[in-house]
């Protein structure tokens, strides 16, 4: 079988459009959905990152404030900017850019944004409210792949999912969201990881893949079932002398190969990224909405 792509960049931008239209009958009502964006130091796939989750804040009509730091900055100084952008009213969301520079602690900076503003669905209060099943921010990258399942018929009912990987960021949070008892859920989920015994036998029986482990060629042809959609959300830089900047990005699956076995399968770049961006501007939203009511 040669599969079908998610075409992640698509079907953002339909989401995006949906959700300037949303913007624009808030603006209407007076209210303006604003965004804090934080980076500390200057890596550069997360200033990229960043820079492209501004772009899209500007272009949807969501207000944006821009907040780059040193990579010297102190743990104070980071937790004093985030008090004042809690207390600030233009402010519907905080983002802050993940990994933070060694020398912070990133657990007591996400602690500390108020809750109402985590769009990031980082903090305790939502990671604990999505774990269960109470309305919370879900966090964008897998909240972006339920969204990528959902538009692309996808049902993920009685599925068997293996998930490779277990990040706090993606891992973790997508084998909740699809435990849950609802209509985005209700899948058999396998969360497997560095320390596991034989990843292939589980991939194996897999209808659905999440590669989420951070390393190329994690997921190879040999290790997925005829007709399983794959995911891929890795974003490896490679180098590349062939390339302008000095390399190329590279998901976690050997995507040649897979893409001959799977049914559906999603490019990097192009298909989890765009849409982590997308669910942050869904939450900006929904925090924006939330505040007046
Ligand atoms: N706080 N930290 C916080 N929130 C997040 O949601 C993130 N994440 C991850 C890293 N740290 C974070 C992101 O924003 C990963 N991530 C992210 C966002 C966007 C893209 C990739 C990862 C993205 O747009 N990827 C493009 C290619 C971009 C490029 O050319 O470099 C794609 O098509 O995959």
């Amino acid at each position: 079988m040669a599969a079908r792509i998610i075409d992640g960049k698509a079907i953002a931008a339909q989401m995006r459009a949906e959700l300037k239209a949303e913007v624009e009958r808030l603006k209407a009502k007076a209210i303006v959905p604003g965004l804090a964006v934080v980076l500390v130091g200057d890596d550069p796939a997360s200033k990229s990152y960043v820079t492209a989750k501004e772009r899209a804040c500007e272009e949807i009509g969501i207000y944006s404030d821009d907040n780059r730091l040193p990579a010297e900055t102190t743990q104070e100084e980071l937790m004093a900017l985030v008090a004042k952008l809690n207390a600030d009213p233009r402010i519907n969301g905080i983002l802050v850019q993940l990994p933070l520079p060694k020398h912070l602690d990133e657990g007591a900076v996400l602690l500390a944004i108020d809750p109402a503003k985590d769009v990031d669905g980082f903090h305790p209060v939502n990671v604990g409210k999505m774990v269960v099943g109470e309305e919370a921010f879900l966090p964008c990258t897998p909240h972006g792949i339920i969204q990528l399942l959902v538009r692309s018929g996808v049902k993920t009912d009685g599925a068997e999912v293996v998930v490779v990987g277990r990040s706090n960021i993606v891992g973790k949070p997508i084998a909740n969201m699809l435990i849950q008892k609802s209509p985005t859920g209700n899948a058999t989920v396998t969360v497997c990881h560095t320390r596991t015994r034989d990843l292939a036998a589980h991939v194996r029986r897999a209808d659905i893949v999440i590669a989420a482990a951070g390393r190329p060629g994690t997921v190879t042809a040999d290790m997925v079932k005829e007709g399983a959609v794959v995911i891929d959300v890795g974003v490896n830089r490679v180098e590349d002398a062939t390339k302008k900047s000095g390399y190329r990005l590279v998901g976690d699956v050997d995507f040649e190969a897979v893409a001959e076995k799977a049914s559906l399968i999603t490019p990097v770049p192009g298909g989890v990224g765009p849409m982590t961006i997308t669910m942050l501007l869904y939450n900006t939203i929904e925090s924006a909405k939330r505040a007046h009511t």
